[in-house]
């Protein structure tokens, strides 16, 4: 009696242990084969250039995956604004996954402001030479010191002053109240610039400069024209003050569940995306500056930026002090 029970807790215990192992490797391998969903954030419409490439990472991220990893995005700006959609993708909120400005990134991470420095970069190849060495890619890692995975660089050309008031040279902006993004290097370059400058939402801007509670905004023509910015503000000048890199993260914690080889699956779709996001915005930009132009807005290029470069070097000196091993690097590029 006393060995049968003795055989029947043994049994007993080693059912147990075994269901508890067996229950471990299955979670294991439910846990690589379930099912995810991923939620990303994008605030331009439909059609355009980020969302082309948002939408091509989706598309790459499913096919390696078999369908396993599925990207919902969300174009439109409907799960929020930049600054509510990158601080949920930080503290793992409803939203996993951004692209957004990497503008909008410098509150949460300084390291971004970088790219707010005025005429940082000479053009778009000397940017993306900057955008693919160690150097661009290590900026996008130590976004993880942010809980932020960061995952590709996409385009966004040039941005440049666009108002409803009279634009045709730097003197103009004297007073004039100009919309920016939430970013510090920003402020104080309208400032410099002698304009007011006033952080508001995106999506708030064709509003406010409707109503006039702002003169004047800043952005790529792609943004300018699919914002509907252009039917309000008709002086637009090319002083090409910024290129401002998009960027496309995923929440660090939601990340670092996925085993290497899903990280691997994610990684190179988000990387192929770049090539897709690139193709469209060529296309994009070109179509939005025919429709300003066919719209009558006066377009006036700069002849002498040294005059605005000048205007900004207090703030290039104040805060460029901080990323000088980088400026130094990007003098060197092509
Ligand atoms: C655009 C950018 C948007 C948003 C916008 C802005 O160029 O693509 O994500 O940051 O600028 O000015 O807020």
């Amino acid at each position: 009696m006393k060995r049968s029970l003795s055989v029947l807790i043994l049994s007993l215990l080693c059912a147990v242990l075994l269901t508890g192992c067996s229950s471990g490797a299955s979670k294991e391998k439910a846990r690589e084969g379930a099912k995810v969903t991923i939620r990303l954030a994008e605030a331009h419409p439909a059609d355009y250039p980020t969302t082309d490439g948002d939408r091509k990472f989706a598309e790459l991220v499913k096919q390696a995956s078999n369908g396993r990893i599925n990207v919902e995005v969300y174009p439109g700006g409907t799960l929020g604004d930049e600054n509510s959609v990158v601080s949920q993708v930080q503290s793992g909120g409803t939203v996993d996954m951004t692209r957004v400005s990497s503008a909008t990134l410098t509150s949460f991470n300084p390291q971004m402001g970088l790219f707010a420095l005025p005429y940082l970069f000479r053009d778009s190849s000397q940017e993306w030479a900057f955008l693919n060495s160690d150097k661009g890619q290590q900026l996008l890692k130590d976004l993880q010191t942010s809980n932020m995975m960061g995952l590709a660089y996409y385009e966004s050309g040039a941005r440049s002053f666009y108002s409803s008031k009279p634009l045709t040279k730097l003197a103009d902006l004297k007073g004039q109240k100009i919309r920016v993004q939430q970013s510090a290097i920003t402020l104080e370059m309208v400032t410099a610039l002698g304009a007011n400058p006033i952080v508001m939402p995106y999506g708030d801007v064709f509003g406010a400069l409707q109503t006039g509670t702002i003169d004047a905004a800043e952005n790529n023509a792609p943004s300018f024209e699919s914002a509907n910015h252009y039917t309000v503000a008709k002086n637009y000048i090319l002083d090409g003050h910024q290129r401002v890199p998009e960027v496309l993260l995923m929440n660090l914690a939601m990340w670092n569940k996925f085993s290497p080889a899903d990280q691997k699956i994610i990684q190179d779709a988000a990387t192929a995306s770049v090539a897709t996001e690139k193709e469209s915005w060529a296309k994009y930009e070109e179509k939005s500056n025919a429709k300003i132009k066919a719209a009558g807005v006066t377009i006036t290029s700069v002849d002498n930026v040294a005059e605005w470069q000048e205007a900004v070097k207090p703030v290039i000196e104040k805060n460029g002090a901080q990323f000088k091993d980088l400026i130094d690097y990007i003098h060197t590029l092509k």
